[in-house]
C-alpha cells in the first residue's frame, strides 16, 4: 500500500539512489569516485580511527560487548565554501549497518521527570515551529595527535584523513526547548540522556541548559531529509560541542536529576589527565577555537613558484570566528586571512590568503581565534595547558592545536605536527 509509511520510504531510498547516480555524472564524478573516500580498510570494525582504537582497547581488556565501526572522513580538500555536500558528511557510527528506520513508524518520546510524558510522530514534529541554521558538527577525536600519521597506517596525508571528521551542513528541525516545554520539565530535572535507535543504542547526557539553549532534533540536511548515515528520520545537533552529544536515530530523551555515563561517555569521551591527577574531565564538550589549511596540505598536487591562493577553515564551539591568521614562514610572521562570508556561529568558516611563494623551504600554517578571544594554541601550548608532558602523539581527543604543513624545495607538501 503506497500510501503509507514503506511507500514513501521506498520514495525517498530510490530519491537517495538517483542523488547518487546524478552524482556520478558530469562535475560530480570527481567526488562520486571519491566520496567521503571511505579507506576500505578503515570500514572494518574498530579499524583506524581514534575511536575505534579505543573499542578495541576495551575488547582487549574483557569488555563484554562487540562494538562495530562505520568511518568516513570529509575530503576537507575538495570542496569550497563552508557547506558539506551531504554525501560528503564525514561519519562515526558505532555499528556495523545502519538502521533501517520506517519514518512513518518512527517516535520520540521524552519521559522521566516531565508533566506530561509524550511520543511525537515524524508528522507530529514537522507541524511544529522549526529552524534552519547552519553549525558544524566535529568527533572529539579529531585532528587528535594519534590521528597525525606517526604509527599509524591508515592515516597521515591529505589532510581528510587527520582533519575531515568535521563537516558543516544546514540543519532543520525544531528547537528541543520547544518539545521540552510542551512536556513539561519538572523543577528537579536539570539533566536529559537520550537514545539513538540503532543496534547500540547510542546514548548520551546533556545538561538541560544547553538541551534549552540552541540544541535542535534535526529532520532537515541541506534542504533533504537527514540522510541515513546522519541519522535519519531525526536527530540531535548540539550546536558547538563534541559529536557524540548530537545522538543519530534519536528515540528516547528521558529527564533525569543526574549525568549518566553512556558507554561512549566513559569509553571515547573522558580521557585520563595527568594534570588532573588521573582524572578525567568528564563533560569536556565545548569544541576551542579550529583551524586548518585545507589547499594546500599534505599529499596533494605539488605547489609551482609564484602565486599561491592559501585557503582553508576555521571554527569554534564557542561562537563566531573573528580572525584567522596565516604564517608563511615557520611562524616568524603572520598576516591576517581574509574570511569570505557568511561567518556564522558554531559553523565553519572559510578564509583565504595570497602566498607568492618563492621557491624555498618552509612551513604553512593558519590560527583562529574566535569572538569570545579564544586562540588557537600551538601543540607545545596546548600540551602545556594540559599539562601533558610528552612531545609525541598521545592520547589526546579534544585536541585543537595549530597545523603545520612542511612545503619542500620540490613544492612537495607534508605533515609537519611532530617534525
Ligand atoms: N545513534 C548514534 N548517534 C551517534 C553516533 C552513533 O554511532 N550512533 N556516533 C556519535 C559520534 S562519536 C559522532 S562524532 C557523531 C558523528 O555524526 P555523523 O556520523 O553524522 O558525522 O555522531 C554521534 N552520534
Ligand atoms: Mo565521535
Amino acid at each position: 500500500m503506497d500510501s503509507n509509511g514503506s511507500g514513501r520510504r521506498r520514495f525517498l531510498k530510490q530519491a537517495a539512489a538517483l542523488a547518487g547516480v546524478a552524482a556520478g555524472a558530469g562535475a560530480g564524478t570527481e567526488w562520486a569516485a571519491r566520496g567521503q573516500s571511505k579507506m576500505p580498510e578503515l570500514a572494518k570494525p574498530g579499524a583506524g580511527a581514534a575511536d575505534g582504537q579505543d573499542h578495541r582497547e576495551m575488547l582487549r581488556r574483557g569488555a563484554r560487548f562487540s562494538v562495530d565501526h562505520i568511518t568516513y572522513y570529509t575530503p576537507l580538500q575538495d570542496y569550497a565554501g563552508i557547506i558539506t555536500p551531504a554525501q560528503l558528511h564525514f561519519v562515526q557510527q558505532h555499528s556495523s549497518h545502519w538502521p533501517d528506520i520506517d519514518a512513518q513508524q518512527h517516535r520520540l518520546t521524552i519521559h522521566g521527570m516531565v508533566d506530561r510524558p509524550l511520543s511525537f510522530s515524524m508528522d507530529d514534529l514537522k507541524r511544529l515551529p522549526s529552524v534552519t541554521r547552519i553549525h558544524f558538527l566535529e568527533c572529539q577525536g579529531n585532528s587528535s595527535a594519534m590521528i597525525h600519521g606517526a604509527g599509524n597506517q591508515n592515516m597521515g596525508p591529505p589532510v581528510q584523513f587527520v582533519w575531515g571528521m568535521t563537516s558543516c551542513s544546514e540543519w532543520t528541525g525544531v528547537p528541543l526547548s520547544v518539545l521540552l516545554n510542551e512536556a513539561g520539565v519538572q523543577p528537579e530535572g536539570k539533566w536529559l540522556v537520550y537514545e539513538g535507535a540503532d543496534p547500540g543504542k547510542f546514548s548520551h547526557t546533556l545538561p538541560l541548559a544547553k538541551a534549552l539553549d540552541d540544541v535542535i532534533v534535526a529532520y532537515g540536511q541541506n534542504g533533504e531529509p537527514v540522510r541515513v548515515e546522519q541519522g535519519y528520520p531525526i536527530r540531535m545537533i548540539v550546536p558547538g560541542w563534541e559529536g557524540p552529544f548530537s545522538v543519530k536515530y534519536l528515540r528516547h530523551i528521558k529527564v533525569v536529576d543526574q549525568p549518566y555515563m553512556a558507554w561512549n561517555e566513559a569509553m571515547n569521551h573522558s580521557i585520563p589527565r595527568a594534570d588532573l591527577g588521573g582524572k578525567s574531565r568528564w563533560y569536556h564538550f565545548q569544541w576551542a577555537t579550529k583551524s586548518v589549511i585545507t589547499r594546500p596540505s599534505a599529499g596533494l598536487e605539488a605547489l609551482r613558484i609564484g602565486y599561491v591562493q592559501i585557503t582553508g577553515l576555521a571554527w569554534s564551539g564557542g561562537g563566531a570566528i573573528k580572525k584567522v591568521e596565516v604564517s608563511t614562514d615557520s611562524g616568524r610572521t603572520w598576516k591576517e586571512a581574509k574570511l569570505q562570508g557568511p561567518i556564522l556561529p558554531k559553523a565553519h568558516t572559510r578564509f583565504t590568503f595570497d602566498w607568492a611563494w618563492d621557491g624555498e623551504e618552509t612551513v604553512i600554517m593558519s590560527r583562529s581565534t574566535d569572538e569570545t578571544g579564544d586562540v588557537q594554541p600551538s601543540r607545545a601550548e596546548l600540551y602545556k595547558n594540559w599539562g601533558i608532558p610528552a612531545e609525541g602523539p598521545v592520547r589526546t581527543t579534544h585536541f585543537n592545536a595549530i597545523q603545520p604543513w612542511k612545503v619542500a624545495r620540490d613544492g612537495s607538501v607534508r605533515d609537519a605536527m611532530f617534525s
